[in-house]
């Protein structure tokens, strides 16, 4: 077996994004991981840490977990069930079944889903794997920024760190591994989409809350309750956590942007962190005094996402600007 599953992914530096941002911007090029998310880092971790003599795992996801559960558990030999919402696109549950994993269509949002994996996990004894709330997924995630760090050489340091935010494992990773690299003190700006803003609504609460309901089409980032040692991290301020949202149509505009212009599909999820560049976030913040001005350079996290082709692209349109 390989040492890890995940990829060494692409950090490339994106000239049409440092026009609009201002600052050089550097892109991680998670959707390049064999998953086609970031998620493989984490889950990949935790698979092989716990379901080596597995009789099975099962995971509950919007998609992108799902798909690094199931690409470990192949990889490992072990059979893989995975829990989705109905909001799921067909597009994932195929790609699911392609990577052999058993499918099922649970409820209407993430959490639904999660329930009936853990009923699973009980009843049949099966591994579970979660998609955002385990301390060996943050470290699995961490990875990220030893690799960035390592990219960037010793000379150069991000002036902020561009991330989406579901239930919070990827902002729990990157805060870990900002700490390991000594960057500890550079901000990261957490995105979400209205509707999909359990993090936001728990930092307007000033306590972890759950939503009513994920009224947001990115269905990735639709978790009701934020994990609470994402909601600590945006209350301690060593790492400062700046929580901010966009629209769907703001995302799905990112989407279309990104993909003119890197020419690289991306899904909703990721969507809501290329539009904290195009939307122009992040100079708000600088006016806000939230950020520095000049701003080192910005790192964005492309956490990719299976969840997207052509038809999908078209369904969104259609939905979001009827
Ligand atoms: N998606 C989770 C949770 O969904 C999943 O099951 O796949 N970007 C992409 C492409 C994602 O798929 C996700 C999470 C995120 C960002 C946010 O990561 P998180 O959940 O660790 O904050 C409900």
């Amino acid at each position: 077996m390989t040492e890890h599953f995940h990829l060494n992914t692409p950090l490339l530096e994106s000239v049409s994004m440092s026009k609009c941002a201002g600052t050089t911007v550097y892109l991680k090029m998670e959707n390049s991981q064999p998953s086609g998310s970031f998620k493989i880092r984490g889950i990949g971790h935790m698979c092989q840490q716990l379901a080596t003599q597995s009789k099975g795992v099962v995971c509950s996801s919007g998609g992108n977990a799902g798909m690094a559960a199931a690409y470990a558990a192949r990889h490992m030999g072990v059979p893989a069930t995975i829990v989705v919402p109905s909001s799921s696109p067909q597009v994932v549950i195929q790609r699911l079944q392609d990577q052999g994993a058993a499918v099922k269509v649970i409820g209407k949002v993430w959490d639904d889903a999660n329930a009936e994996a853990l009923r699973l996990a009980e009843s049949e004894g099966l591994t579970y794997v979660p998609p955002f709330d385990h301390p060996l997924l943050w470290q699995g995630h961490a990875s990220i920024m030893s690799e960035v760090a390592a990219s960037l050489g010793p000379g150069v340091k991000p002036g902020a760190v561009v991330l989406s935010v579901g239930g919070g494992g990827l902002l729990c990773g990157v805060v870990q591994g900002l700490k390991d690299v000594g960057w500890a003190e550079v901000p990261v700006i957490a995105m979400e989409t209205v509707g999909a803003d359990c993090l936001n609504a728990a930092v307007k609460a000033g306590r972890v809350v759950t939503l009513d309901d994920i009224t947001s089409e990115a269905k990735c980032l639709g978790a009701k309750t934020v994990c609470r040692q994402a909601f600590e991290y945006s209350q301690s301020g060593e790492t400062p956590v700046l929580s901010e949202l966009v629209t769907d149509e703001q995302a799905l505009h990112a989407v279309e942007t990104f993909l003119n212009e890197e020419r690289v599909l991306v899904e909703m999820a990721c969507g809501a962190t290329l539009a904290a560049v195009y939307t122009g976030l992040v100079h708000r913040l600088q006016q806000e005094g939230r950020l520095p001005t000049p701003l080192r350079p910005l790192l964005l996290i492309v956490c990719g996402g299976s969840s997207i082709d052509v038809e999908q692209l078209n369904n969104l349109r259609n939905k979001l600007r009827s």
